[in-house]
């Protein structure tokens, strides 16, 4: 940032809650934006890191949980209070995508629209479940005769541990937090250190908005630190990670050892996508362009393999390179750029080493492979063809604008489909997949015999805050979004009466 000035600011209207904090405020994307930076404990920002900050932001947890106006509000106003703060969002939605696009390299359109826009929906798709979460009533053999009721009840499960990735910094947060403040628990959050600041600006919101202290506690600190001690805490039961799969199974192992908390798990993916040669060739090429390019590829359900039919193989590689080279790539603030700078350094140059391994390998560079030619942290959308399976690009993900395509030989019956299905289903990560044809038929068989948490069928990225989304195998378990995620949230009680 160049024009920041670190200054103290206060939050907060004219009879809501007030905070002060020591924030920061600039001048970019024509608007004067002002955020914290600091910890969030109690509703009130810190400077001081100390050891025991996840221990004192547990501690402020869970006295929200077990006292104080979150533990008696009813359920009602608890929506109302998820709806204020989509409202205030709604309110810095301008202030939030540049913000979100400064610290992240997200292009400021897909920021408003994604990162912003889909945040805002998830908190008022929560907030809209917090009166609706019923048990049942379930008829027993076990008790007196027609004489007895056992029903269940649908209870919060207490402090919650989040912890989060940087390519949908606020998206990310959103999914989770949402989920489990409609389902009346208390968070500790520990979003990615390199991209925090749109999960701080939703803190300050959070007071203004009325969240009672210790509901919401936001640690900024790194993740073998901050990360490792929500995992290893003895008093969150329940963790949700989204991330990477060895740190997914680093947190598994600390969840079970410290004290068996719950954990659901969105991790790495490697996703495949089919495009059949009777497939709308128009519309597959535009979709898989986004599959891969989307957020510059930092996308969790990015298609990481194109199977494309061998008569139309050339084709789809013609007109993607026509379209690739119209892609404009620059400063994300600027409207018309359709490719922005990777997240961080480290990452941009993960990228330029997997290019690299991609062409020792033997596989063909299309198009790109290596950092553009100016300043900032971008690399160019790039283009493989000739890939086998048995290359390190066709097994491991790169999380960056790199389309990796393989060819499958003219489908001739039932067979070479499901030896194709086996191709793509010969990996560890079980994400999402898609597939492009005009036929139905084909389409439902391999939606069926795909082994993925989604399948788009002739379309992708199509994902929304009502449906269930997450992964199989080694892409994690458990769902975010949908009211599966508000189950992930909450514990059942059965009760048994007898009369
Ligand atoms: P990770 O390195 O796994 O980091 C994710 C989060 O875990 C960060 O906040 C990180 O902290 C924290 N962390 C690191 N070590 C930890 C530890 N020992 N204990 C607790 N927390 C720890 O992943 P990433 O590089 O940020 O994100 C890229 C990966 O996430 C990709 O593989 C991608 O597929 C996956 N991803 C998956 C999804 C879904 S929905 N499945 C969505 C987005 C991303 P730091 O701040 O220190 O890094």
């Amino acid at each position: 940032f160049r024009n920041l000035i670190i200054t103290k600011l206060r939050t907060g209207g004219d009879t809501g809650p007030k905070v002060e904090y020591d924030g920061i405020t600039l001048h970019a994307n024509k608007r004067n934006i002002k955020f914290p930076n600091q910890l969030f404990i109690n509703n009130q920002f810190f400077n001081v890191h100390r050891k025991d900050d996840v221990d004192r932001a547990v501690l402020a947890a869970q006295a929200a949980f077990e006292t104080g106006d979150w533990a008696t509000m009813n359920a009602r106003d608890r929506g109302k209070l998820l709806f204020k703060l989509a409202d205030l969002m709604e309110q810095h939605k301008e202030e939030l995508a540049t913000l979100e696009s400064l610290d992240s390299g997200a292009v400021y359109t897909l920021a408003i629209k994604t990162h912003v826009g889909m945040s805002i929906d998830t908190w008022k798709y929560f907030a809209g479940w917090c009166d609706k979460i019923q048990g049942s009533t379930i008829p027993i053999n076990n008790a007196r005769p027609n004489r007895n009721l056992t029903f269940t009840k649908r209870e919060p499960i207490g402090v919650c541990g989040i912890i989060t990735p940087w390519n949908y910094p606020l998206m990310m947060v959103s999914w989770k937090m949402a989920a489990c403040l409609a389902a009346g628990n208390t968070v500790v959050l520990k979003p990615a250190q390199v991209s925090p600041l749109t999960a701080l600006k939703l803190a300050e919101l959070s007071v203004i908005a009325g969240f009672p202290p210790g509901v919401i506690n936001i640690l900024p600190g790194s993740g073998s630190v901050c990360g490792q001690a929500i995992a290893d805490s003895p008093l969150i039961r329940k963790l949700g990670f989204t991330g990477s799969t060895p740190i997914g199974k680093l947190i598994m192992k600390s969840a079970a050892v410290s004290n068996l908390k719950r954990v659901s798990l969105e991790l790495g993916g490697k996703s495949p996508l089919i495009i059949f040669k009777d497939a709308d060739l128009d519309r597959a090429v535009r979709q898989a362009m986004s599959g891969v390019f989307f957020n510059k590829g930092e996308n969790c359900i990015a298609a990481g393999r194109l199977f494309v039919e061998r008569s139309i193989h050339d084709r789809f590689i013609i007109r993607v390179v026509r379209e690739v080279k119209k892609m404009k790539i620059g400063n994300p603030l600027d409207r018309s750029t359709d490719h922005g700078p990777q997240n961080h350094r480290a990452h941009l140059e993960k990228l330029v080493e997997y290019a690299q391994i991609g062409i020792k390998e033997g596989a063909k560079l299309v198009y790109g492979g290596k950092q553009a030619p100016r300043p900032g942290l971008f690399f160019e959308p790039t283009i493989f063809c000739d890939v086998t399976d048995d290359m390190y690009i066709a097994k491991e993900e790169s999380f960056g604008p790199i389309m990796i395509i393989s060819v499958f030989d003219d489908i001739q019956g039932q067979a070479d489909i499901e030896r194709l299905i086996a191709r793509a289903n010969n990996t560890e990560f079980a994400l999402a997949s898609g597939v492009f044809t005009r036929d139905i038929s084909k389409a439902l068989l391999v939606s069926e015999k795909i082994n993925a948490g989604t399948c788009f069928i002739n379309c992708y990225n199509k994902t929304d805050v009502a449906a269930p989304f997450g992964g199989f195998k080694q892409s994690g378990f458990g769902k975010d979004l949908g009211q599966d995620a508000l189950n992930e949230y909450l514990k059942t009680k059965t009760i048994t009466v007898e009369y």
